[in-house]
């Protein structure tokens, strides 16, 4: 069982990561690449391997994208969508790096407010935390294993 105090640990785990790799998009990029006004990718080798591990997806001069390898296996395991002002509207996310995306987040005005949970990894998500200002305030689970939420938790 997930607990939501894990939210926090989630939440912090992929701002340590990102940041990286701003800084490093903004060193490889070409200047003007941000500024483009067509649709444009900004690929990017975060580790400097010669291995292509990031892709941003520029349109009309707005980053929509990215795609991001963070554990360097050849496979995206981290998605980014973000809104005109640059905040990130959803997250799609492979934490145990296995393949297959586990975990959903959804942000309004820049903060979290679903944070949709594979928990064991079968493909199914079985966790669904509702958060609001930073606090969770509802969880719902999926205990019987078809998909959707059968037990409800108010907080
Ligand atoms: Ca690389
Ligand atoms: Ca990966
Ligand atoms: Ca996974
Ligand atoms: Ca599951």
């Amino acid at each position: 069982m997930v607990k939501p105090r894990n939210i926090a640990y989630y939440i912090l785990s992929v701002t340590l990561v990102i940041f990286p790799f701003m800084c490093v998009e903004s060193h490889g990029a070409e200047p003007n690449a941000a500024r483009s006004s067509h649709a444009d990718v900004i690929e990017s080798d975060i580790n400097n391997d010669g291995n292509i591990d990031g892709w941003s997806y520029v349109n009309d001069g707005y980053i929509q994208r990215q795609e991001i390898d963070m554990n360097f296996d050849g496979k995206i395991d981290s998605v980014f969508m973000y809104e005109n002002d640059g905040r990130v509207k959803e997250e799609i996310l492979d934490t145990n790096y296995d393949g297959k995306m586990d975990n959903w987040r959804y942000y309004k005005a820049g903060e979290v407010i679903k944070d949709s949970i594979d928990s064991d990894y079968d493909g199914k998500i079985d966790v669904w935390f509702y958060i609001d200002r930073g606090r969770v305030f509802k969880m719902e689970e999926d205990t019987s294993g078809d998909g959707s939420p059968d037990r409800t938790v108010n907080y």
